[in-house]
C-alpha cells in the first residue's frame, strides 16, 4: 500500500512568504508532507523546471447571475469554473444576487441549485445587497451569515441595486454586529445619471461613451464616501475592482489612518485603456465594464497599488456576455446608447497567466506576492484560511502546477469559457498552468479538463480574519 495518492515531485514551491525545493505528498485531498524523500504514491507527478503554487482563488466573479430582460450572462457553473480551473484556479466566490421581490433565503437556495453537480473548482457565495428591507437587516441577513455567507456587496451606482448612503450604513451596521465583511462598488451613481443624459442628448450613444459617463471623479468620490461610512461604522470594506490612482489615493490614506480598508483591482485595469472602447462600429463594447479602462498612468498606478499592498488583492471581476449574440453585448437596445451594454468583461481564466506574464515574469512583483495577490489573500480575506490559500500540511491539495517558460499567444480558446471573445486575445503571455489539482485531484492539464464535472464542492466559510 503506498503512504499518499499523489506525490508531486521536484517542484520549486512558493507561498506567500517563502520559495523551497520540495516534494508533496496527497492523502484524502490533503497535503499530508512537505520534504524530500516522501517514498511512493498511486500517482507521481514530475514537477522539475516547474513552479508549484498555491491553486489560485478568484474571490470576484459573477456567474449565472441575473442581467436584466433579454440578456443573457455566457457563464454557468460549469463553463466559468472549467476556465477557472484551466487557468490555475481552484476556488472561486461569484456573486448571489438578491432578486426584487424574492426572499433572500430563496435567492441563496436558487443559486445553490445552479452550482450543484456543476462545477469543475471548489465555490462559495457572496451574497449582494439589493434592497435592504427591514427582514432582510434584521432576520435573514444575520441567519445567512451565521450559516457561512460571510461576506457582501452593496452597490453605489446602477438603477435597481445602488443603496443610499443610509441603507449602507444600515448594512454596514449588520456587517458589524456579525463580523461580516462589505464590499462595495464605488461610483457616484448621480454623476453617471447626469452625464449619460447629457451624452445623450448631445447624440453620443456609442461604446465608447461609456468611459465619459463614469470619469475617475464619480469613482473617487463615491470611495471616500464609502470609507467614510465604513469608519463611521467601525467595520472593515473592501473596495473592488478599483481602476485609477485618485481611487486608490483615497484607500491608501485610509489605511494609514489605521482604517481597516482594503482595495481590488483586476487585469483590465493593468491591460485595456479607454481607447480599447474606441472600436469601429460596436466593436468597443467588448471592453464595456465599470468602472471602466482608463489610461496608461491609471495602469502605472494599478501596478503601484499591487506592489506597495495598497491593493491586497488581484480578481478577475469575470462578468460575461457574449460579443456577437443579441442576448449579450450586442443587445438591441445597447446599439442605441451605451447605457443599455451589459456591463463587464469576462477574465477568470486569464486573470493569473496575465499577472504572472506582466507582473512576475516583467519583474514587477515577485512570486511569493503573486501569489498572496491570487491566492492567500483572497483567503484570508474571505473566511477560507488556512483550508486555502497556501501550500501546508493540513491545507487542501489545491495546486497550481505552472510551467514559466511556455510563450503564447492568448486566444479565447485558451480560457475556454462561455464567451465568444477574450478582451486580452493577442497578448504575448510567458508563462502558464500546466496541471490544476482540486483536493488532491487533477482537474485540468495541459488545458483539457480530467475531472468530472462536480468535483468541485460547495465551501462553508468563517470571518475574514479582517472583520
Ligand atoms: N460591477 C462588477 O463588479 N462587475 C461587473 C459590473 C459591475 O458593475
Ligand atoms: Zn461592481
Ligand atoms: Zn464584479
Amino acid at each position: 500500500m503506498t503512504t499518499f495518492s499523489t506525490i508531486i515531485r521536484g517542484g520549486r514551491v512558493s507561498t506567500a512568504s517563502d520559495t523551497y525545493h520540495c516534494d508533496i505528498g496527497v492523502k484524502d485531498g490533503r497535503i499530508a508532507a512537505l520534504g524530500d524523500d516522501l517514498g511512493s504514491a498511486d500517482l507521481v507527478i514530475d514537477a522539475h523546471g516547474k513552479w508549484v503554487l498555491p491553486g489560485g482563488i478568484d474571490s470576484h466573479v459573477h456567474i449565472s447571475q441575473p442581467s436584466g430582460e433579454g440578456i443573457l450572462m455566457a457563464d454557468d457553473f460549469e463553463s466559468a469554473t472549467r476556465s477557472a480551473a484551466l487557468g490555475g484556479n481552484t476556488t472561486v466566490l461569484p456573486f448571489c444576487l438578491q432578486e426584487s421581490g424574492v426572499p433572500l433565503r430563496e435567492s441563496v437556495k436558487a443559486y445553490h441549485a445552479k452550482a450543484e453537480g456543476a462545477c469543475y473548482t471548489d465555490v462559495s457565495f457572496h451574497l449582494i445587497i439589493s434592497d435592504p428591507t427591514e427582514q432582510v437587516l434584521g432576520q435573514d441577513l444575520p441567519a445567512l451569515v451565521g450559516d457561512g455567507y460571510t461576506s457582501f456587496k452593496v452597490f453605489m451606482t446602477y438603477d435597481g441595486l445602488a443603496l443610499s448612503d443610509l441603507e449602507m450604513l444600515k448594512v454596514m451596521a449588520v456587517a458589524r454586529e456579525t463580523r461580516a465583511l462589505v464590499m462595495v462598488h464605488a461610483e457616484n451613481y448621480d454623476i453617471i445619471r447626469y452625464l449619460t443624459e447629457q451624452l445623450e442628448q448631445a447624440g453620443k450613444t456609442a461604446p465608447r461613451f461609456h468611459a465619459s459617463s463614469r470619469p475617475v471623479i464619480a469613482e473617487r468620490e463615491a470611495t471616500y464616501r464609502a470609507i467614510s461610512l465604513a469608519e463611521l461604522s467601525d467595520v472593515p470594506l473592501m473596495v473592488v475592482h478599483v481602476s485609477n490612482r485618485e481611487a486608490m489615493d483615497e484607500i491608501r490614506r485610509a489605511q494609514q489612518k489605521g482604517l481597516k480598508i482594503f482595495g481590488e483591482t483586476c487585469p483590465q485595469y493593468l491591460t485595456l485603456t479607454e481607447h480599447d472602447l474606441h472600436g469601429l462600429n460596436m466593436e468597443g463594447a467588448k471592453y464595456v465594464c465599470s468602472p471602466p479602462p482608463r489610461d496608461a498612468e491609471s495602469q502605472k498606478a494599478c501596478w503601484e497599488g499591487l506592489q506597495q499592498g495598497v491593493f491586497s488583492v488581484f480578481s478577475s471581476d469575470h462578468c460575461p456576455f457574449r460579443y456577437d449574440d443579441p442576448q449579450g453585448k450586442l443587445v438591441p437596445k445597447g446599439r442605441t446608447s451605451f447605457r443599455w451594454v451589459p456591463n463587464g468583461v469576462p477574465g477568470v481564466g486569464a486573470r493569473l497567466p496575465i499577472l504572472f506574464s506582466e507582473g512576475v515574469v516583467k519583474g514587477r512583483i515577485d512570486i511569493n506576492r503573486f501569489v498572496a495577490l491570487t491566492s492567500t489573500n483572497h483567503a484570508r480575506m474571505y473566511g477560507l484560511y488556512p483550508r486555502k490559500g497556501t501550500i501546508a500540511v493540513g491545507a487542501d491539495a489545491d495546486i497550481a502546477i505552472w510551467d514559466p517558460l511556455i510563450e503564447q499567444t492568448l486566444t479565447h480558446a485558451m480560457v475556454n469559457d462561455g464567451s465568444d471573445y477574450t478582451p486580452y486575445e493577442g497578448m504575448k503571455i510567458t508563462g502558464w498552468p500546466v496541471i490544476t489539482l482540486v483536493r488532491g485531484e487533477i482537474v485540468a492539464r495541459n488545458g483539457r479538463i480530467e475531472a468530472r464535472k462536480g468535483h468541485g464542492t460547495y465551501l462553508k466559510r468563517d470571518f475574514s480574519q479582517f472583520a
